[in-house]
Parts: structure tokens; C-alpha cells; sequence
């Protein structure tokens, strides 16, 4: 099967379960802290510039934006976690909204987990791939802005990153870079299969 990442386009923004689009496309949701670089993955993966708005600035994903692509799958852009600067309800609003997604949504397939790959992931990645664990959801663990890192020591980040998030070897791992596109293939692959369109 092949999918043409060019018919791509924003279906609709949620905030809870009525609001989602109501066929059985698969899904994959991108999870990760605010900054890491989610929005930035989607528009890599997709070859667009901002498809999915990035910005410098944290925080600028605030509701699950869905995304079609070539009817065959979406990506849903989560808004990010551990960004200081929100207040106590508003997090507890986005507890709300991700976990009610990520634990009754039918059509997920997958979550992609992104870490910064320059870091030991925070004790908020921690307790999102355990979440994730916890509730038997394959995850695609991305470790992002790894064109900031010399590719000598990307062996080292990712047994750091693994052994912090005490990896499930069932699951993938994949370097990547929005800037230099590395690890674009390999997470598309992943995705397919998740998604059983490969
Ligand atoms: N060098 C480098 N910078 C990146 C990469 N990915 C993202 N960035 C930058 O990191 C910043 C945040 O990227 P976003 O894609 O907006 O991050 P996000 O996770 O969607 O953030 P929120 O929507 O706030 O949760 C932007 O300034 C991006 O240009 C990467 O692979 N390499
Ligand atoms: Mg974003």
C-alpha cells in the first residue's frame, strides 16, 4: 500500500471525545514535553513547513489536532506536558484531555514518544512511557534535535535515554532530526506498521 504525504491536511482541533472524528482511521498520537519538537516531527514526516505550527515558543499546542493523511491514517498533535509557565488547572485540564484519549481512543495504534535526545528524558517522559506501558500501547520512542549531538556519542544518549525510561524492547527507537531529516524513513516505517498499512 502506499500513501501519498502530500494529501495532508488539519481535519479538527479537540478537547474531549465528542469533538473526534468519528471513523475508524488508524491513529498515531505524538506525545512529549512541550518544546521537543512534536509539531516539528509531523511537518518532517510530511514534508511541510508548518503544517503543524511550531514555535520557539512552549506551549503553543494546546488542544489534540488531528491530521489526515491521504485518508488512509492520522497523527494527532498532543499538546505538550511539563512546561512550567501553566497553571495548575490548566494542567490538570490537560491531564484530563490526553488521558482520556490516550486510554479509550479505539483507532490508536501507536504513541510516539519524543525525547530530547541531548538529555536524560525528565521524570515527566518517565512517567508518560510507564503511562503508556501501563496501558499496553505500542510506543515509538523519537529522540529529537539529534542534529545538536555528534554522532559519536548518539550510541551513548540512547542507552542513557533507555535505560532512564527502562525501554520495553518491544518497542522502536529512533534517532531523529527535523533540520537534517535523519530518521524520517525509519519512523515512517514504524508507523505504517503500527498503523498495519505496511
Ligand atoms: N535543531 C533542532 N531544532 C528543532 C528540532 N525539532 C524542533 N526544533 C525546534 O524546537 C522548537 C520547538 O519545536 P516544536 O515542534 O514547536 O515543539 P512542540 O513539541 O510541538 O512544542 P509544543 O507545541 O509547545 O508542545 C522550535 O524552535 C523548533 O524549530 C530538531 O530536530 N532540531
Ligand atoms: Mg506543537
Amino acid at each position: 500500500m502506499t500513501i501519498n504525504i502530500h494529501n495532508a491536511e488539519i481535519v479538527l482541533s479537540a478537547v474531549s471525545q465528542a469533538q473526534y472524528p468519528a471513523d475508524a482511521l488508524p491513529e498515531i498520537a505524538m506525545a512529549g514535553r512541550s518544546n521537543v519538537g512534536k509539531s516539528s516531527f509531523i511537518n518532517g514526516l510530511l514534508n511541510r513547513k508548518n503544517l503543524a505550527r511550531t514555535s520557539s515558543k512552549p506551549g503553543k499546542t494546546q488542544q489534540l489536532n488531528f491530521y489526515n493523511i491521504d485518508d488512509q491514517l492520522r497523527f494527532v498533535d498532543v499538546p505538550g506536558y511539563g512546561y512550567a509557565k501553566v497553571s495548575k488547572t490548566e494542567r490538570a485540564k490537560w491531564g484530563k484531555m490526553i488521558e482520556e484519549y490516550l486510554t479509550s481512543r479505539e483507532n490508536l495504534r501507536a504513541v510516539v514518544s519524543l525525547v530530547d535526545m541531548r538529555h536524560e528524558p525528565t521524570a515527566d517522559d518517565v512517567q508518560m512511557y510507564e503511562f503508556l506501558k501501563y496501558y499496553d500501547l505500542p510506543v515509538i520512542v523519537v529522540a529529537t534535535k539529534s542534529d545538536k549531538i555528534p554522532r559519536g556519542k548518539w550510541n551513548k544518549q540512547e542507552s542513557v535515554i533507555k535505560k532512564r525510561l527502562k525501554f520495553d524492547s518491544s518497542d522502536t527507537f529512533i534517532p531523529f532530526s527535523a533540520i537534517t531529516k535523519d530518521g524520517v524513513e525509519k519512523a515512517w516505517e514504524a508507523i505504517l506498521t503500527a498503523a498495519d498499512l505496511s
